[in-house]
């Protein structure tokens, strides 16, 4: 079966349009045209070897890579599949002005406009401004002029999505189409054509042939938002497990005989007071103390980091869930939608596909509107991990290296020791 590469943005959409039209369900794949890797990861070069899209790979091998070349293709294979004609009979004056709008498009406007992709010198890209400025003007006077809906005759052909896509790309490139008012209408026309709905739509889920199943609004939503969801919950985790490895490395390191070097005062072994062999009661050198206390300052430390890390992990609950819960309900109510439908006629699947184009700008917004929040919340992990790391940088350099605890303290008691010492 012959195989069409494209993106869904670039001029290739246009062929992607034009098979799904017309119902040609020939093989597809998506390409990556700055990688030049198609979506499984085939180097897009030993493909095309002018790494372009549109790339149609026909049956018996031959390549076409030019727009002209792959449009005419897919609107001459209309007479062997049905009436839904792309463009007028071969040999008629209107096939010959399909062509000229081609060429126009594809060695004018495209040239020119396609452009303003690459970065340029002030002076070069005033330069391209103008050029478009003048083929936009053409277009808008001339290609669009006299009221006419569409490029040639009373339907639109492959011309018409040529012109289409390269018109989308204008006010992304900071060529607003207000001033080009009839350039503006026609992009809205043909934006809201059943067959471009629903080809757009299928795009979104990159099918592995023209007329393949398209996922589900459910699966679209879904995969939109997985990543965000996806995101939240690992930094969370991750947070987490960091912070308990840190608290249990300190209690490893304090729970322990101590290392200090005060002698009797931490190693808790006998000191002799005078030349006598009388032995210290150890409780008070004893290390027990110094470790409680260090095990309770952790605790405490621990104690005290644990209300922000659940706050954070609240904070961020109602969010997950509520993202999680509508993805279900989308996925849910769409499904059935889908399969109740599914055996209704064009106009349901049309009216479907509308409705599945008209969430898109929705999902678009949810995403991000949860960004500040997904956003805030990195910020609070971080926050809380370096104020965890603080406390457990404070508490290691006050219980590490030499015994603080002041020999004076320690004098009543040694005295009252000295007092109880049996007399020899
Ligand atoms: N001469 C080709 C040009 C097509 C073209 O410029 N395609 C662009 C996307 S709109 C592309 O694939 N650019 C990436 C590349 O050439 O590596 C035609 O008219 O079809």
């Amino acid at each position: 079966m012959p195989k069409l590469f494209y993106t869904p943005t670039s001029c290739g959409a246009a062929s992607f349009i034009a098979c799904s039209t017309i119902g040609l369900n020939i093989d597809c794949e998506q390409v990556n045209i700055q990688t030049h890797k198609t979506s499984s990861d085939q180097d897009y070069y030993h493909i095309n070897p002018k790494g372009n899209v549109p790339c149609l790979i026909l049956d018996d091998g031959t390549i076409l890579n030019e727009n002209i070349a792959v449009l005419n293709w897919i609107a001459d294979q209309v007479g062997l599949i049905n009436t839904n004609k792309l463009a007028p009979l071969n040999g008629t004056q209107d096939r010959y002005l399909v062509q000229n709008c081609l060429s126009f498009i594809a060695s004018e406007l495209h040239t020119s406009i396609g452009g303003l992709f690459a970065p340029h010198s002030e002076e070069i890209t005033t330069f391209i401004r103008n050029k478009c400025s003048m083929k936009l003007t053409y277009c808008e006077n001339i290609l669009l002029g006299g009221g006419r809906e569409f490029l040639v005759g009373e339907k639109p052909t492959i011309a018409d999505f040529y012109l289409f896509v390269v018109l989308s790309w204008c006010p992304g490139l900071n060529l607003p189409l207000v001033s080009y008012p009839r350039c503006q209408s026609f992009v809205d026309r043909i934006s809201h054509l059943p067959n471009v709905i629903e080809a757009k739509s299928k795009m979104v889920g990159n099918p592995a042939s023209i007329m393949g199943p398209s996922p589900s609004l459910g699966e679209k939503i879904s995969s939109t938002m997985q990543p965000t969801v996806d995101k939240v919950s690992d930094a969370m985790h991750s947070t987490s497990e960091y912070t308990k490895g840190k608290f249990s490395d300190l209690k490893d390191k304090f729970s322990g005989p101590s290392t200090s070097s005060t002698g009797t005062m931490t190693t808790g072994q006998p000191t002799t007071l005078s030349s006598s062999t009388t032995t210290i009661p150890p409780a008070p050198e004893d290390t027990r103390p110094l470790n409680e206390r260090i095990e309770s300052r952790l605790a405490s430390a621990q104690a005290s980091a644990q209300p922000t890390l659940d706050k954070v992990s609240d904070s961020m609950k109602p969010t997950v869930t509520k993202v999680e819960s509508s993805i279900h309900t989308f996925a849910d109510s769409t499904n059935e939608k889908i399969e109740d439908n599914r055996p209704l006629n064009e106009r349901i699947e049309s009216k479907l596909a509308s409705a599945q184009a008209s969430a898109e700008p929705t999902l678009i917004k949810v995403s991000e509107k949860l960004k500040p929040a997904v956003d805030k919340v990195e910020t609070t992990i971080t926050t809380t991990a370096a104020a965890a790391n603080s406390k457990i940088a404070e508490l290691q350099a006050k219980f590490s290296g030499p015994s603080k605890i002041n020999p004076e303290t320690t004098k009543p008691f040694m005295e009252d020791a000295e007092n109880k010492r049996p007399i020899n």
